[in-house]
């Protein structure tokens, strides 16, 4: 490929999704494409929680074969000048006004993208690729839509990725150990548990702690671990802490690296993911998930949300498919009534659901993936 120097903008605009995405292109840019990618994150503390390899207080260092970078206002005029052939903001977060008049400036101008956010919905395929002519410089951005169609740009996923869960998986025992944790016990359920603040929460709780069978809740550190813990027991519950009520044990886990996160996501039998990252692994783990998917404050998010059930359900059997409606929509509900009744309706249908996740994951492996897409769709430009 021409263009070798690739520059990602990442600003962490709340929580841990902008950057969990942009580490992860990042790294497989470098990795599978040998490109030579700089990633520039105005928030490295947050960036250090999911990689706990990162010095916040270094404004330049090298991790994984990226060259990370503290993105500080302005930019260091001589970072303006050596331009990247290709150009991401990640998430519509807007370039630096000095580098991109710099990258106006440019004889052949950069390959500029916005890397958009995930969505099932139809009219991601007509706007994936578009162009958009800047109002008064010389240069085009061009929109990069992830999805789940062949018309859209596709989910990130690693070369090695399903081998490796797929290896993970055929030893639960090991893997459990593998993540410092008891494995599970003969017909207890593991469920992980991501969220933000959810009012449907406590009646779940409720409802597993009365339930017939024992679950055990591994919750890593954040809003539901808080609220879990502020339900069951009026105490806050650090990692390394469990409690138990009922047939529920609730363990505390610190926030994991992304690496360990996803492994933990892999070792569930079922998870509770939200934003874009997670929700994605989630589906590579081919496991059943549930979304708590991030609110906007225009309810759009009510539209993308059914938009990926329809997807999602459409090969599940008629009760599978309205237990895991019902269920999915009650956790995005503004209000906590329905839980006790829907956990069992929703759980009962496990073995389909969980044949479901490992086909939809198998089908969604098919598609090439983002990294490679965006490598072909900029190599286009160029
Ligand atoms: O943190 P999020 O809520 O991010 C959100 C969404 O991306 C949303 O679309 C965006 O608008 C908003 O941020 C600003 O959820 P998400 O996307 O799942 O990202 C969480 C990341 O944190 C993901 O990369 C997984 C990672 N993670 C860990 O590495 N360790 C952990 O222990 C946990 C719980 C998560």
């Amino acid at each position: 490929m021409r263009g070798n120097n690739w520059d990602i903008f990442c600003s962490v605009v709340d929580n841990f999704g902008d950057i969990g995405v942009c580490w992860r292109l990042a790294r497989q840019l470098a990795a599978e494409h040998s490109l030579q990618v700089r990633l520039w994150v105005d928030d490295l503390a947050s960036f250090q929680r999911l990689c706990p390899e990162i010095d916040p207080l270094r404004s330049v260092q090298s991790q994984h074969g990226v060259e990370v970078r503290h993105w500080t206002a302005p930019l260091p005029c001589s970072e303006a000048g050596r331009q990247a052939d290709v150009v991401i903001e990640a998430f519509a977060c807007e370039l630096p006004p000095d580098y991109l008049a710099a990258m106006a400036a440019r004889p052949v101008k950069p390959v500029w993208i916005n890397l958009e956010y995930l969505s099932a919905e139809d009219w991601v395929s007509g706007c994936h690729g578009a162009a958009s002519p800047h109002p008064r410089l010389p240069l085009t951005k061009h929109f990069f839509f992830p999805g789940f169609t062949t018309g859209s740009g596709s989910l990130l996923r690693e070369a090695g990725l399903i081998p490796q869960r797929k290896a993970w998986q055929a030893d639960p025992e090991a893997a459990w150990r593998q993540l410092g944790m008891a494995p599970a016990k003969p017909d207890e359920t593991s469920v992980s548990l991501f969220c933000y603040d959810n009012p449907a929460l406590p009646e779940l709780l409720d409802a597993w702690s009365a339930g017939d069978a024992q679950l055990r809740c591994l919750i890593p550190e954040g809003k539901a671990l808080a609220q879990a813990a502020g339900h069951l027991c009026a105490h806050p519950l650090q990692p390394g802490d469990s409690f138990r009520q009922g047939n529920l044990t609730v363990y505390a886990l610190p926030f994991l690296s992304q690496e360990n996160y996803d492994r933990l996501l892999w070792s569930c039998d079922l998870n509770f993911v939200r934003g874009e990252d997670s929700f994605v692994r989630a589906q590579w783990a081919a496991r059943p998930s549930v979304w708590h998917i991030y609110p906007q404050e225009d309810a759009a998010h009510h539209a993308k949300l059914n938009a990926f059930l329809d997807m999602y359900c459409t090969e599940l059997s008629a009760p599978a498919a309205a237990a895991c409606r019902s269920f999915w929509q009650l956790w995005n509900q503004a209000t906590s009534t329905g839980m006790v009744a829907a956990w069992p309706e929703y759980w009962r249908h496990r073995t389909e659901l969980s044949r479901h996740a490992t086909h939809w994951a198998s089908r969604l492996a098919e598609q090439v993936d983002l990294a490679s897409q965006l490598v072909n769709f900029c190599e286009n430009l160029l």
